[in-house]
């Protein structure tokens, strides 16, 4: 995918024990990244560390102890010429959707929840390893967005308001680092058939769950959109993906998905 690097490059991807995450991790691991697989379940982070020979850390990024331990380890991991050591490429993955309620309806708990873990979390841990991806003299921090960051649909205010509150985050941390050694991105997916995005958002209901992707016929998977960030995580180091949106061929538009 990306020329070889003349040391080994370090990438941090949250959210990586499922769906996109795991993708991802897997993905920079092809491209030559020694990959820190973060994540609340750590059994299934460390058979992914042990295929990709990456390294597993848990880490809850609604926890700020938690997202303290993930940026000690980046610092023992790869030293650097700062306390903080080094890293190259941070996927601030971590997030979901609860519910599908309706803003007259919707429960204030679950909407805390998703400004937590979507905003909140992203914060957090951007924070806490933004000293060692300057310390790399090229870091990138890819944020995985979505389209529910660009547009308004029934039911989904909380998430909507989350990832569009992520987008303006992204865009603000661009224009404070002008000039820093330090790309920021947002890739933006669509409709992506994961194993456990709907189902977190519908509690587990896997009937409902699956009814989102009735009849499309090909939803983007995980893999599709891990490649979209790999490929904005090796761009050269003077070019800057500001956005990326990715959607399956049969999803135009949010409302407007071909199902057969
Ligand atoms: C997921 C896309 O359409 O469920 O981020 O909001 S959608």
């Amino acid at each position: 995918m990306s020329s070889a690097a003349p040391f080994p490059r370090t990438a941090v991807v949250t959210g990586a024990s499922s769906g996109i995450g795991a993708a991802t991790a897997r993905a920079l691991a092809d491209a030559g990244f020694s990959v820190v697989c973060a994540a609340r379940r750590v059994e299934r982070l460390e058979a992914l560390a042990a295929e990709i020979g990456g390294t597993a850390v848990a880490c809850d990024v609604t926890d700020p102890e938690s997202v303290a331990g993930l940026a000690a380890a980046v610092a023992s991991l790869s030293p650097g010429s700062t306390a903080a050591g080094r890293l190259d490429v941070l996927v601030n993955n971590a997030g979901g959707a609860i519910g599908l309620d309706p803003v007259e309806s919707a429960d204030p708990g679950d909407w805390t929840r998703m400004y937590e873990v979507n905003v909140l979390g992203v914060l957090r841990v951007t924070q806490a390893l933004l000293p060692a991806l300057r310390a790399s003299g090229d870091g990138v921090v890819v944020n995985v967005g979505s389209t529910a960051g660009r547009v308004a649909y029934e039911g989904g205010a909380g998430y909507t308001a989350a990832k569009h509150g992520l987008r303006v985050m992204t865009e603000t941390l661009r224009l404070e680092l002008v000039g820093e050694p330090i790309r920021i991105s947002e890739v933006a997916p669509g409709m992506v058939a994961t194993e456990e995005f709907s189902l977190n958002r519908f509690g587990g209901d896997a009937d409902r769950a699956s009814s989102v992707y009735d009849g499309v016929p090909d939803p983007l998977v995980a893999e599709d959109v891990a490649d979209a960030i790999a490929w904005v995580a090796t761009r050269p180091a003077h070019v800057n993906i500001d956005e990326l949106v990715i959607k399956p061929r049969a999803q135009a538009a949010q409302h407007k998905v071909h199902r057969v």
